[in-house]
């Protein structure tokens, strides 16, 4: 389908614009392995603090990387498969206000008035430029469900009745209204906690509601992440793995699309497991319900490989008897066509194996006690959205914009090897972090100034072994990353050879029931707001108790004891070495 004039500017733009600050943000991962296993023995770097580094990493990679390829990709979805324009005036809206909205935070991070981490709840607080950024930002992502795709969607039911809408559009509107549900609670977070506070309007707030509020909104917004990559992997990965493939089962898939609009909102509570002030019992229905989160995974990982195996057999009959013989056969490595994505969605899922394991110890509140707050999390949350999610997202990004400018993916060689490089790197690292979170080895510390610091008295030399692998991960992971790069600015900047199309390899389903009750959606996302309002009201309760605006101070420069300015670690050993 051609695509030229203002929507191809704007979803060309909803890509490359993330990328390039996606090398700020990689670049600060780099920063923390080589600052957490004592390469670097400071405080800061280039004039760029620890916390300052680490908040730039949070969320460029995880809230402005994911959220505007996700509208990217949604765009060029539901333009591609329903057939209908998009308006104009609403993307330039939608696109404009995320990057105002981005530069805006983007400012008050790089000018270090916003170290409050990617989860940025209190007593952690910012400029307000950084907040209001955040709000322009999610504000904008949601623009074009209601004034393109919900319309589009509307008038395309009415001109097929009876007909299912394509998967692909079914995911990524059932994704996006999850979106809209989720952002609710931050938005109250920001809007009558964190920006009245950062302005000063108000002196404190209540730290315990802020925190409730913000996981209400942070395990619902890690769907919103993998479901784009579910789309794909129901899409695209079955038809080009061989180029003829089919989906196993279109019910199925649809099913956990629809379990996720069910299951992934009553489970915030499985982050504040440790939380002092909501009844145990409250995070234990959590707990249940983190467990039943996982099933539409799980059911992802059998329809995949169903998929995968079907489409091999089909097309290779001396695999056909085989059990596991047929795995060969997937073109893990392969230049041919669009088979090249293949190595970026198998790459993975291999990872994410890893991090549903990871993630189901996180959920059992038990074992949770001993990994939270510890190198496990940042393992496991590297081997999902650092894994499965950013491959794909770095695939298809790489895939639209060779489509959109119309020209050949250059270096393909190197866009190939890519993501086995950032395979082989996140296992080396997830290894590290788990089996390190394991041993207690904490997280969002500099730990090479303290605890991997020989001369310092809390020194724990178990440690030491586990975080330099983590920095040999790092450099491997980079490496990945830049072999991409170069393929995705070689292909940009390389000649056009073809027209500006959009278009999706899609495999058709091999059983396609009809399934009426799984492509209304009214009813499922009733039962889900009802379930997650419900789920939260005693949380909610417990953490009001003591009012709703109970006082607590922020914590920033002034509070709790005035800091001059950050001491690095050389200062330190020469106070101390002085003293002496
Ligand atoms: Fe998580 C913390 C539980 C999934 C992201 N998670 C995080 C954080 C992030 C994150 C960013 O219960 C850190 C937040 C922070 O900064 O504090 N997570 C889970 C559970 C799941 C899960 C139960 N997480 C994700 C996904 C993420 C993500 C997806 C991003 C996209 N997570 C937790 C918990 C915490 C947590 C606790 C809090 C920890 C703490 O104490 O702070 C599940 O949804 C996972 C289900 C997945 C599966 C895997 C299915 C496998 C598939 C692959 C199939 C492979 C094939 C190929 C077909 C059951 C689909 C096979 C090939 C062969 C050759 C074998």
């Amino acid at each position: 389908m051609r695509v030229e004039g203002s929507v191809k500017t704007v979803i060309l733009g909803e890509i490359i614009f993330p990328i390039v600050l996606l090398i700020f943000g990689i670049y600060h991962g780099l920063m923390q392995v080589l600052y957490r296993a004592g390469v670097i023995k400071d405080m800061s770097f280039l004039g760029i603090e620890y916390y300052q580094g680490l908040t730039l990493h949070g969320v460029i990679n995880v809230i402005v990387f994911t959220t505007m390829i996700i509208v990217a990709f949604g765009n060029a979805v539901f333009l591609y498969y329903l057939k209908k324009p998009l308006r104009p005036v609403v993307q330039w809206v939608s696109f404009l206000l995320m990057v105002v909205g981005t530069l805006m935070a983007a400012w008050a991070m790089f000018a270090g008035k916003a170290n409050v981490l990617y989860t940025f709840y209190y007593p952690l607080i910012a400029h307000p430029a950084f907040y209001i950024g955040a709000a322009l930002l999610l504000v904008g992502s949601v623009i074009p469900l209601f004034f393109d795709w919900i319309p589009n969607y509307i008038a395309w039911k009415k001109e097929h009745p009876g007909e299912k809408v394509p998967l692909a559009v079914f995911g990524m509107l059932v994704n996006h209204i999850m979106w809209v549900i989720m952002l609710v609670p931050v938005v109250i977070e920001v809007l009558f906690q964190l920006i009245p506070v950062s302005l000063g309007l108000i002196p404190e707030t209540n730290p315990s509601l802020s925190r409730t509020l913000f996981w209400a909104f942070g395990h619902p917004v890690v769907y919103f992440w993998l479901l784009p990559a579910y789309v794909m992997l129901y899409t695209i990965l079955p038809k080009i793995v061989t180029g003829e493939g089919k989906l196993y089962s279109d019910s199925a898939a649809r099913f956990a699309f629809l379990l996720f609009v069910l299951f992934s909102f009553p489970v915030g509570l499985h982050h504040q497991y440790t939380e002092p002030g909501i009844t145990n019992s409250y995070k234990l229905i959590h707990a249940f319900f983190t467990l039943g989160v996982a099933v539409p995974s799980i059911i992802t990982a059998f329809t995949v490989a169903a998929s995968l195996e079907y489409s091999i057999k089909s097309k290779y009959p001396e695999v056909r008897n085989s059990l596991f013989y047929w795995w060969t056969k997937i073109p893990y490595i392969s230049l041919e066509g669009d088979k090249w994505l293949v190595s970026y969605f198998m790459a993975g899922l291999l990872l994410f194996l890893v991090g549903g394991i990871t993630g189901i110890v996180n959920a059992s509140y038990n074992l949770n006690l001993v990994v939270h707050n510890t190198s496990f999390v940042p393992g496991h949350f590297h081997t999902t959205v650092g894994g499965l999610v950013t491959l794909s997202f770095l695939g298809i990004s790489l895939y639209m914009v060779s489509k959109l400018m119309g020209k050949d993916i250059r270096f393909k060689g190197l866009a190939v090897i890519a993501p086995w490089l950032w395979w082989q790197g996140m296992l080396i690292f997830e290894y590290a972090m788990s089996v390190a979170g394991i041993h207690g080895f904490p997280r969002r510390t500099n730990t090479g100034i303290s605890y991997l610091n020989p001369e310092s008295p809390l020194y724990r030399p178990e440690w030491v072994g586990y975080a330099e692998l983590t920095v040999l991960a790092g450099f491997i992971i980079v490496l990945g990353f830049v072999f991409w790069a170069i393929s995705f600015f070689g292909t940009i900047f390389s000649p056009k050879v073809r027209e500006s199309t959009i278009e999706f390899p899609t495999a058709p389903a091999l059983h396609d029931e009809k399934a009426p009750a799984l492509n209304r959606l009214t009813p499922w996302f009733v039962v889900s707001v009802l379930l997650f309002v419900i789920s939260y009201i005693p949380a909610i309760y417990d953490v009001t108790k003591r009012g709703v605006f109970f006082d607590s101070p922020g914590y920033n420069d002034k509070s709790p004891v005035p800091i001059t300015k950050p001491q690095s670690a050389k200062e330190d050993q020469r106070n101390t070495a002085e003293a002496k």
